[in-house]
């Protein structure tokens, strides 16, 4: 069976230090954190900044030191937010593309997020994936919706995307689709040939979500930013959902990608020819 590449989602824009100790707030934490998740068995983070108070922040500077304590202590696959926070600009979203990660998230298509509105218009879209081609980063597409996949195809037809890609299904948003292994099989049958996949489950769907992703031969995303709990009630640490996948995985026969093997996967370049000056 193909090696399955396990993202972790530390942070997130939505939960808050008050909900869960555990929450990587500093730039160290997050070096910490990408030490342990690739001991557990992760090869991709996903990485958002929060302040020292816990606010959100898409500060440059921010990133570029948390880059450089993920590089310090793991040789992770770093993938940048631009979907950032609910209230962020698209220019503030798409200004740590600058940063030159070797991945950051495209969201394809606006969703209703909670209460709130995660914009994602094509204008935005195209704004973000034509930075992201200029810069030579690689883009995860998300998706939270079946209808987001039609507008990365928009975005192949407009010459902006090629296919085969990698790409997310964020499932269980409020606002955007469940998450129930009905509707992940009906995603990966809608995929253009030969993209990878991975799915990104929210709160108790987690477990499950996983559980069905690693058979079906696609990948997983865990992590806190989009899920706190490791069982009911039972705050979870990152390591620990990332350690759960990971012997889920040897159950049902998967090995574990390395982050150099999930390198190769994606068509990254290895991280010993990857230019290190890029960074501020
Ligand atoms: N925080 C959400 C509004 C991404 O990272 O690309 C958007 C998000 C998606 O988390
Ligand atoms: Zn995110």
């Amino acid at each position: 069976m193909n090696p399955l590449i396990i993202t972790v989602a530390p942070v997130g824009a939505e939960i808050t230090p008050d909900q869960t100790p555990h929450l990587a707030l500093k730039p160290e934490q997050l070096g910490e954190v990408a030490e342990k998740c690739q001991a557990a068995g992760a090869s991709i983070i996903h990485v958002h900044c929060r302040n020292d108070d816990g606010s959100n922040t898409h500060d440059k500077a921010r990133f570029a030191q948390a880059y450089k304590e993920i590089r310090s202590h793991s040789d992770l696959i770093v993938q940048f937010s631009t979907g950032g926070a609910i209230g962020m600009t698209p220019e503030e979203r798409a200004g740590v593309l600058d940063l030159k990660p070797e991945m950051a998230t495209l969201t394809c298509g606006t969703v209703n997020f909670g209460d709130d509105i995660f914009e994602n218009s094509f204008p935005i879209m195209r704004a973000i994936l034509t930075k992201m081609n200029e810069l030579g980063v690689r883009p995860e597409l998300e998706i939270f919706d079946k209808g987001h996949l039609s507008n990365a195809r928009r975005l192949a037809r407009e010459g902006l995307l090629t296919f085969p890609q990698h790409v997310d299904f964020v499932l269980g948003v409020p606002g955007g689709l469940d998450a129930s292994v009905s509707n992940l099989t009906d995603l990966v049958a809608y995929l253009p040939e030969g993209c990878t996949w991975s799915v990104a489950a929210i709160g108790r769907a987690q477990l499950p979500m996983s559980t069905a992703a690693i058979a079906m031969g696609g990948h997983v995303r865990v992590g806190l930013e989009d899920n706190m709990y490791y069982s009911r009630g039972q705050l979870a640490t990152n390591d620990e959902l990332v350690a759960r996948a990971a012997r889920i995985a040897a159950e049902l026969g998967r090995p574990l990608a390395t982050p150099a093997k999930a390198r190769e996967m994606l068509g990254l370049r290895p991280l010993q020819e990857q230019a290190s000056g890029a960074l501020m």
